[in-house]
């Protein structure tokens, strides 16, 4: 029976850790663990039949870094296909004859793909595809691709698997103890994003214990229908006598992994730290257990990296920005064609502000690259804001790599019933996993009666299904006209509507605006329109979000068609109303100040606009001190108190520190002053394991304005390499600066090392995670809490 019948009528143990079991048996530290399917075969078999023998129904491979990118650690990156045919030959040859299935380990790259890593879609793509096509050929039962952080990633790998070869695939991702992955993502949007894109499985690996999973285990089982695989470490790792042990016992795993079956689980195993006896003990307690099936109905769900929009017919209706297009818009026209994202952001900003769920993203500008345009858009908002994004083109070329770029599940504006549409952007749907705006017009044009939009409605839907695109992704647009040029549109529009939801099931949305074409006040018609389509059953709309009538009216109307139940939802947004309103066109972040601008581009993380507001900023008389202190360094603090308390993610994290480091080196000649009488030698440095250097470098320039002859080491610079820099130079003082907890331990051996060689330098330490306590502790000559107190410290040292 093939994995994905028995996965419906049994409830599967999958094996456990293989890395530590094969170090047990004597792998080297800094070996390549796949290299023994070759040199140690007979060790590897050993381990998959420990699990076999207690019970597992399914072995993974010894594969999980069997991919380019990873051997290329070890110089073996032509051994791809080797290491993998080889895997699956000794698995096989083990889990065959006992009826038990080989699934193909496939770990993630380790390097993050744009915008927030240097790796394209392409590249990772075609890694991917190397190892699964060898899994494939090797004729596993399944691939797991598993420990994926990064959604991005995990698309990337999804796509490639499903090109390899017809063959299920389980998508495996590690939630830390906040219930998301590192890059921000939740239970829900990881099982959206990743079940139109053919996964046949879901579920969480490694991450940590099974205590600190559960949580994750409810959200996943209640957001998808597909099996969903649990396989926690045993426990959270603790470091004892220098060595990673992890303490959760196999009796306490099973008690678990039977909580899991009973949430919806049906695939149980264990990942680092667990063994032979953990697994066996999952199998006793899981055994004859069944697994539930679920048959939610969810509607259209939509996804950025960090959040699901759903569209339900009997939902709250939905807003989608419409203001990031460029029609009829000078400034953006210009911005798309000058290659900058400053309009495009800020509008973004204010549309989510103003009550948009979803942004529509429209690049259309006569003569200019507009692939190229639609890559900066996406790679500017997907770490901005978490709205999901409409990918607004007729041009598939501009589709397809808005799709490829996109860390989530977007929208498609849009198909219709004309056969060059169909037949180019049906494919693009189901390969990328997205969403569609279906707009009933075809070969003839926009049919004038309901029955006839309802009919080309259905063929699109037939043809998407045909294709393997399920109807609750297909969103109909009904098409409205210009009721000045044709009053009787408009009925038929409304009668659409009702015809599509009712004879289809369908949800439907509708670009409102059209309608009032060629009339004086047309916010008036448009308000009064939208409420009528809203009663007809519409559910969601194009429309400028900061046009406080029309959301009103869509707030309005949830309540008196009885989709905002109790009127929940209104009556809490009156309350929270401060009575501001909300603001239009022109955003007023564009009248900030100087410096205020400054500070939200570092909260934004806007790396492709720094230099120009920077350029602004001293332009107007403002000096490169005053910027540092007044707005970027408040804005980096602040991002880092937002990251703290989980509501910035990683990404954004990232990108607000390459903003701050580019404002730096702008504005690092504007800082230096080369002034001329010596004072003497300081070696800098932010200590080995942390790569925090903003706060450092601008310590660098400060100390160097002052006379010092500054050695900077940069960052995450070893220890020794230190203590060699100020032999060589004979450094009168030594600076060490460190922003984490984890890495500040550095500091206390620095020192040791100094006295242990009687060195006549004096210390100095800094940086955010450590104290004046805690240089005083460790033996320090001086702490400084700023880049001002560290020269007057330095100044002090050298006497
Ligand atoms: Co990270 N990060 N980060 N980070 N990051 C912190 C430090 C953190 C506190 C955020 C948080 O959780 N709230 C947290 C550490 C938690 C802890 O240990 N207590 C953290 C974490 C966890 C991480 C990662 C582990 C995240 C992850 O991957 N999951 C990862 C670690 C990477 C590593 O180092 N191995 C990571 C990565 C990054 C980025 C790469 C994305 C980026 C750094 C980019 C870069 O530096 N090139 C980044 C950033 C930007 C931050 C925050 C938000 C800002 C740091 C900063 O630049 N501050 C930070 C939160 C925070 O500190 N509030 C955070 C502005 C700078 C001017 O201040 O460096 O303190 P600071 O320097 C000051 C003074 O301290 C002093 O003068 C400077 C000027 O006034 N000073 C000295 C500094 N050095 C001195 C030396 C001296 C004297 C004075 O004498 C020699």
């Amino acid at each position: 029976m093939s994995f994905k019948d028995r996965v419906r009528k049994e409830v599967l143990v999958i094996d456990g850790a293989m890395g530590t079991l094969l170090q047990q048996r004597g792998l080297p530290p800094g070996w390549c663990p796949e290299e023994w399917n070759v040199s140690h075969p007979e060790v590897v078999k050993e381990i998959h039949k420990l699990y076999l023998n207690v019970g597992a129904d399914i072995i993974t491979t010894n594969t999980f870094g069997a991919i380019k990118a990873k051997l290329a650690d070890y110089g073996m990156q032509d051994r791809v296909k080797e290491f993998n045919l080889a895997a699956v030959r000794l698995a096989q040859e083990v889990a065959h004859p006992v009826g038990a299935m080989v699934a193909g380990s496939v770990g993630p790259l380790g390097k993050f793909l744009q915008p927030l890593g240097p790796l394209t879609f392409d590249e990772v793509y075609r890694q991917f595809l190397e190892q699964c096509q060898a899994l494939v050929e090797a004729g596993v039962d399944l691939i797991i691709l598993e420990t994926f952080g990064d959604i991005g990633e995990m698309r990337a790998a999804l796509i490639a698997a499903a090109d390899a070869g017809d063959v299920p695939v389980v998508a495996s991702f590690t939630f830390d103890e906040t219930g998301r992955t590192f890059t921000g993502t939740d239970p829900e949007t990881a099982a959206v994003v990743v079940e139109r894109l053919g996964a046949s499985a879901v579920g969480v690996n490694c991450s940590v214990g099974p205590g600190q999973l559960e949580k994750v285990v409810q959200q996943l089982t209640q957001s998808t229908n597909l099996p969903v695989l649990v396989s926690p470490n045993a426990g959270m790792p603790e470091m004892v006598d220098g060595r990673t042990v992890f303490r959760e016992t196999p009796a306490v795993m099973a008690d678990y992994a039977g909580r899991f079956v009973e949430y919806g689980a049906s695939i149980l195993g264990g990942c680092c730290g667990t063994t032979p006896e953990h697994i066996g003990a999952i199998h006793q307690r899981v055994k004859g257990m069944t697994p539930k099936i679920r048959s939610n109905q969810f509607g259209l769900r939509v996804a950025s990296r960090v959040k699901t929009v759903t569209i339900h017919p009997a939902g709250l209706p939905v807003a989608i920005g419409e203001r990031l297009n460029p029609t009829g818009k000078k400034a953006l026209q210009a911005e798309i064609k000058e290659g900058k994202t400053e309009i495009t952001r800020r509008d973004a900003l204010a549309q989510v502000e103003a009550g948009a769920e979803i942004l529509d993203v429209n690049v259309g500008v006569a003569g200019v690259d507009q692939v190229a345009a639609m890559e900066r858009a996406i790679n500017a908002l997907q770490v901005l804001v978490d709205a999901p994004l409409c990918i607004d083109s007729t041009d598939p070329e501009v589709i397809e790599q808005a799709l490829k770029l996109y860390h989530g599940k977007a929208i498609i504006n849009s198909v219709n019933g004309e056969e060059k549409s169909l037949k180019t952007i049906l494919p693009l749907a189901k390969r990328y996993g997205a969403a569609l705006i279906a707009l009933t017009l075809d070969d003839q044009g926009i049919p004038p009666t309901a029955s006839e939009r309802l009919a080309v409605a259905r063929k699109i839907v037939q043809r998407a299904e045909e294709m393997g695109i399920p109807r609750e992704d297909i969103m109909v647009d009904c098409l409205v006209l210009t009721v000045s040029a044709q009053p009787e549109g408009v009925p038929e529009t409304l009668k659409a509507i009702s015809m599509v939801k009712q004879e289809l099931g369908l949800t439907t949305s509708l670009g409102v605006s059209n309608v009032s074409f060629g009339l004086p006040n047309r916010p008036l018609i448009n308000a009064a329109f939208f409420a009528m389509a809203l009663a007809a059953g519409l559910d969601a709309a194009i429309l400028n979000p900061q046009d406080q009538r029309m959301m009103e009216t869509l707030r309005a109307s949830a309540v008196l068609t009885g989709r905002d139940v109790r009127a929940e939802k209104y009556i809490a947004r009156e309350q929270a109303n401060t009575g501001t309103a909300v603001p239009t066109a022109a955003s007023p972040k564009s009248a900030a100040s100087p410096l205020e601008v400054l500070y939200q581009a570092v909260l934004s993380g806007d790396k492709d606009n720094i230099i120009s507001y920077i350029d602004q900023a001293l332009a107007q008389g403002l000096n490169a001190m005053e910027l540092l202190d007044k707005a970027l360094i408040p804005g980096i603090e602040e991002v880092g108190r937002r990251y703290g308390e989980g509501t910035y993610f990683l990404p954004q994290l990232m990108m607000a520190g390459e903003t701050m480091t580019k404002s730096f080196e702008r504005l690092r000649p504007e800082l230096a002053k080369n002034p001329t009488k010596r004072v003497g030698t300081v070696v800098l440095a932010t200590v080995k394991g942390d790569v925090h250097d903003i706060g450092k470098n601008i310590v660098s320039v400060m100390l160097a304005n002052h006379g010092f002859e500054v050695i900077d080491l940069g960052k995450n610079v070893d220890n020794e390499e230190v203590i060699k820099a100020a032999r060589e130079h004979r450094a009168d003082i030594i600076g060490l600066s460190a922003l984490m907890t984890t890495t500040m331990v550095h500091m206390p051996t620095v020192i040791k090392r100094v006295k242990e060689l009687g060195l006549n330098c004096k210390v100095m330490v800094g940086g955010a995670a450590v104290t004046a306590q805690y240089a005083k502790e460790i033996g320090a000559d001086g702490y400084a809490q700023d880049a001002v107190e560290a020269v007057r410290l330095a100044k002090e040292l050298v006497g």
